[in-house]
């Protein structure tokens, strides 16, 4: 199985939430953006934070990294892809049906009924950072749509959840790629999986709580160890 974090995409442009310099948490408050009572107190100022990342993960590409992990699922049928990331890079890359553990940009909800909601069109108007942007209401209970994504304090999709403890609990090898490992329940995934007896492999140019759990540690960038490792 592969389990992948903000760092698969940092080569891409999309920035991680806690890399020294460019760490969106260094530079915004995750307490007034990515809680549940931040959206209750300013909706209009988190719903334009994430059409902001939305509109700016639209213009990304996937990099070398996401179409490497795209060859080794079609390399050996069965791998299961869990990721963190609310993107869609490794879809566009080719990977089928990545598990999307913290929820995607690109799937508002209602607020209240948690019916689906349109993704608005950036043709309304390129989002900008820091702008308020009123969130739209629900078609069917006019409540106030949410982004599609799990917040702090919120329980991860329950399907989701399952899938990866599942994968984890039956693999005989997890590719852990660009993940600080400090968020959970996330970062048991790959607990789970060494404590199992399956060998874990790590990705990452920096030292993360994860390198005492991986048996063989890459100490790079995805986008150039990745495509090593296949080709
Ligand atoms: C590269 C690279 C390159 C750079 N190549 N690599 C105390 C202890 C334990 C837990 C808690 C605690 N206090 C609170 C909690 C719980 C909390 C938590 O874990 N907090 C910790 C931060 C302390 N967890 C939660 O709240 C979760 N829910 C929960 O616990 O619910 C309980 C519950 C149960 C039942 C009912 C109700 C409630 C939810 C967590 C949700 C996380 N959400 C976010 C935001 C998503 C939306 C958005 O995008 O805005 O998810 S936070 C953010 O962190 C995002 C990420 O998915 C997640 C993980 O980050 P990730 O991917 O690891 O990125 P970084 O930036 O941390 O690391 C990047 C890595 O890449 C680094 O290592 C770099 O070196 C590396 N890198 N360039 C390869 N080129
Ligand atoms: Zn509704």
């Amino acid at each position: 199985m592969v389990f992948t974090g903000a760092g698969m995409s940092a080569e891409s442009g999309v920035p991680t939430f806690r890399d020294a310099l460019t760490g969106l948490w260094q530079r915004y408050d995750a307490q007034a953006l990515a809680t549940p009572e931040a959206f209750r107190a300013d909706p209009a100022l988190v719903w334009g934070w994430y059409e902001w990342r939305r509109h700016a993960v639209r213009l990304a590409h996937p990099n070398a990294g996401h179409r490497a992990v795209a060859a080794i699922q079609h390399r050996v049928p069965g791998t299961v892809l869990i990721t963190q990331n609310v993107d869609d890079l490794h879809e566009r890359a080719g990977s089928p049906a990545p598990v999307h553990l913290h929820g995607s940009l690109f799937a508002p909800r209602c607020s209240a009924c948690a019916r689906p909601a349109p993704v608005s069109d950036d043709a309304e108007g390129e989002p900008v950072d820091g702008r308020r942007v009123p969130p739209p209401r629900c078609a069917h209970c006019t409540a106030p749509v949410r982004p599609g994504v799990v917040w702090f304090g919120e329980a991860l999709p329950g399907a989701a959840l399952d899938a990866a403890v599942e994968a984890a609990s039956s693999c005989d090898l997890l590719l852990t790629i660009g993940t600080s490992g400090l968020v959970y329940p996330a970062a048991e995934i790959p607990q789970v999986a060494a404590r199992l007896g399956a060998a874990v492999v790590q990705v990452n140019p920096e030292e993360t709580p994860l390198d005492g759990v991986a048996e063989v540690n890459l100490r790079g960038p995805a986008a150039r160890v990745l495509p090593a490792l296949v080709d």
